[in-house]
């Protein structure tokens, strides 16, 4: 058995909160040799409701949850944190402008990353669920100037995933058939759900679906999934993003397997095109407990555009941060 991990969970009291917590203290984040010490960070009016959830974990037992800690400062939430998962986020109301909405999350991601750069253990790794989650993951870094950039992510692996669902039912086999799919971007609207190098059992994709297909359904459907999942069931995606959650946190400390590759926002390095420092989705690989961006792929003109223009919105976004001096 290792040494328990600190694992520190934003908006803890929320439902995506509500559904990872239970799977972090199983074990499925970091595996049945890791004992997980849990902290979950709140607003003070929602302690209370995190508690209960807190309460709720001692009565599941599990044998790997060594404690758990409730509490509303960020500088306790992170201190000696190995893993943080920002899901807490001010969401948009109405009438609130974009810049209102980024200035409202930058109150909360500048304080957090000043907390992990004071405290956080060597080998933190921060994934941000909570949206704008790439431009939220932008400031928490800037903010955090000790800890090196690759390890503030943002979550696309649910869009990953949700793609994934949707190429395997048109193909009609198994998700575990399709290897190679990536989404680029931001996590948004704008977001390119890429099949252009996808496999399924070990056929190219491209020669199985056509053009008109995935320009006029698959895309908008897996980019405009959460509003489709609010539409039917009432409530966004809650389980759908905790399970993704799992997987991005747990596929870059295990790594992924050597014939495939997955998706998460990272910070640019300046591959294909995209500016240097964004935290924007790529194809990724783990290795060593890295993420790296996969090199080398080809760009079709399609593709090219669609990246183009989430990249392009990710910069906007910066630049709105940049004018409101939150980064
Ligand atoms: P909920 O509203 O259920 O929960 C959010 C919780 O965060 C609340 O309990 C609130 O009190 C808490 N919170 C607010 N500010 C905080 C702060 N400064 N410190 C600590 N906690 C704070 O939202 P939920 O459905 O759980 O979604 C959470 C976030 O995930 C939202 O921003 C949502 O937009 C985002 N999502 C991101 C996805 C992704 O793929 N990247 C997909 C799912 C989800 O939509």
């Amino acid at each position: 058995t290792n040494s328990p991990v600190t694992v520190t969970v934003t908006g803890a009291a929320g439902q995506i909160g509500y559904a990872l917590l239970f799977r972090i203290a199983s074990g499925q984040l970091l595996g049945a040799d890791t004992p997980v010490r849990l902290r979950l960070l709140e607003i003070p009016a929602a302690v209370r409701a995190a508690e209960g959830t807190a309460m709720e974990l001692d009565d599941a037992a599990f044998p790997l949850l060594t404690g758990v800690d409730v509490v509303d400062d960020a500088k306790h939430a992170f201190d000696g944190v190995n893993v943080a998962l920002l899901v807490g986020a001010r969401p948009r109301s109405k009438g609130m402008e974009r810049g209102d909405l980024l200035e409202a999350n930058g109150g909360i991601f500048a304080p957090q990353g000043a907390a992990i750069n004071a405290g956080a253990a060597d080998d933190v790794r921060v994934l941000v669920v909570g949206n704008p989650a790439n431009t939220n993951a932008l400031i928490a870094r800037s903010h955090a100037p000790d800890v090196p950039a690759e390890r503030f992510t943002a979550m696309t692996r649910l869009d990953h995933n949700r793609a994934k669902a949707q190429l395997a039912r048109k193909l009609d086999v198994p998700v575990a058939d399709l290897r190679k799919l990536a989404i680029w971007g931001n996590h948004s609207a704008t977001q390119y759900p890429d099949v252009s190098h996808a496999e399924a059992g070990g056929r190219p994709v491209p020669g199985l679906v056509d053009q008109s297909w995935l320009a006029d359904e698959f895309i908008p459907r897996v980019a405009k999934r959460g509003a489709e999942i609010i539409d039917v069931r009432g409530a966004s995606s809650a389980a759908s993003a905790a399970s993704a959650a799992i997987d991005h946190i747990h596929d870059w400390v295990n790594g992924t397997p050597a014939d495939d590759w997955t998706s998460a926002a990272v910070a640019s390095d300046g591959s294909y095109g995209v500016p240097e420092g964004l935290v924007s989705s790529f194809p990724v690989v783990a290795r060593g407990g890295r993420y790296e961006i996969v090199q080398g792929l080809d760009v079709d003109a399609f593709s090219r555009s669609r990246i183009d223009a989430s990249v392009a919105e990710l910069r906007e976004e910066q630049e709105a941060v940049q004018r409101l001096g939150l980064i």
